[in-house]
């Protein structure tokens, strides 16, 4: 165990193609990564240097175009059409570390923290005519746990709407072996067809093809369980009422080109969202939306793991 007066929880160094990135560590030997591009966390590592996200082998850190990996920050919008990309701008753009965050709500005990600020530019305004400051704190907790909270205020002279999204990328060993518990009998919207309404089966969503839905009022705590790898990611959120699942599965993988063919295999986006609704704040107003991410083991296979209570514990 490192000596906590000289260990380095906080590191600022280049990543791929000499972007500017925030290496976050834990005594225990977990990890995070978050390039200032995008805002976008890269990599989440548990105690035994295991990667616990997906990053696409064809990835590209270019500026102006997303980091197909990791847990993308979609804002001003998510998934709409328009004269915005797609998923918002917020993902393409350089954010700043904040060396002066207004006081933190929650006060924390790790020291293994970034704030992050992105504020629009004027090329921003001409597409996106709001003001806006978004504040974002990424923490590494001392047991591994990831932290994700976002801040946004509108600092403009009129009211704006948004929607929202943390387009986590969780890494599985099978999409064949894996199950969510949480979202059973909720309605969703499917994407595939037409974002019609529908309403889930009363147990765990299992996966045997393309799937793209956005589940609504859905529960602070949802289970991503991993038979394989007998491991059980923990989502909670909080501000972000709907959860979003994707797998693009073999077709739409062959059509991405930043997107191996048979990566689907060994994927799944689960994400907190502010979809449904969108979301709006008046002048001076700020919005709050977090969540949290463990991976726990999950010997669910020998019954000894009942997800109802993970969900509730
Ligand atoms: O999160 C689901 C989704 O909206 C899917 O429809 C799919 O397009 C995915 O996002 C990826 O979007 P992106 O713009 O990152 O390629």
């Amino acid at each position: 165990m490192s000596d906590q007066k000289s260990f380095i929880f906080v590191e600022t160094c280049k990543g791929v193609n000499g972007l500017d990135k925030v290496i976050l560590r834990e005594v225990r030997g977990s990890s995070a990564e978050i390039y200032l591009y995008g805002g976008q966390v890269t990599s989440w590592k548990n105690d035994h240097g295991e990667e616990l996200l997906f990053m696409s082998s064809k990835a590209i850190f270019k500026s102006l175009k997303p980091i197909r990996g990791g847990i993308p920050i979609c804002f001003p919008q998510f998934s709409s059409h328009g004269t915005l990309d797609r998923h918002g701008f917020a993902r393409n753009r350089f954010w700043s570390i904040d060396t002066d965050p207004p006081p933190f709500p929650t006060s924390t005990s790790s020291k293994a923290f970034v704030d992050l600020i992105l504020r629009p530019s004027e090329d921003d305004l001409k597409i996106w005519p709001h003001s806006f400051e978004f504040r974002l704190r990424v923490t590494l907790g001392p047991g591994g746990d990831l932290m994700l909270t976002s801040r946004i205020r509108n600092t403009d002279v009129k009211p704006f709407q948004f929607t929202f999204a943390y387009h986590t990328y969780f890494s599985v060993s099978d999409i064949s072996e894996v199950r969510i518990e949480g979202l059973e009998t909720l309605d969703y919207l499917d994407n595939l067809h037409n974002k019609d309404r529908f309403t889930e089966q009363g147990d765990a969503i299992t996966f045997e093809s393309e799937v793209d839905r956005v589940y609504i009022s859905t529960p602070t705590k949802i289970a991503i369980l991993d038979h394989e790898k007998k491991r059980t990611f923990v989502l909670r959120k909080e501000g972000l009422p709907d959860a979003v699942v994707w797998n693009p599965w073999d077709r739409k993988a062959k059509a991405m080109p930043d997107f191996g063919d048979d990566e689907y295999k060994h994927m799944l986006c689960v994400e907190a969202a502010a979809v449904e609704k969108c979301i709006t704040l008046k002048p001076g107003e700020e919005w709050k939306g977090r969540q949290e991410l463990s991976a726990v083991p999950s010997s669910y296979c020998s019954g000894q793991l009942d997800p109802q209570k993970v969900l509730q514990g």
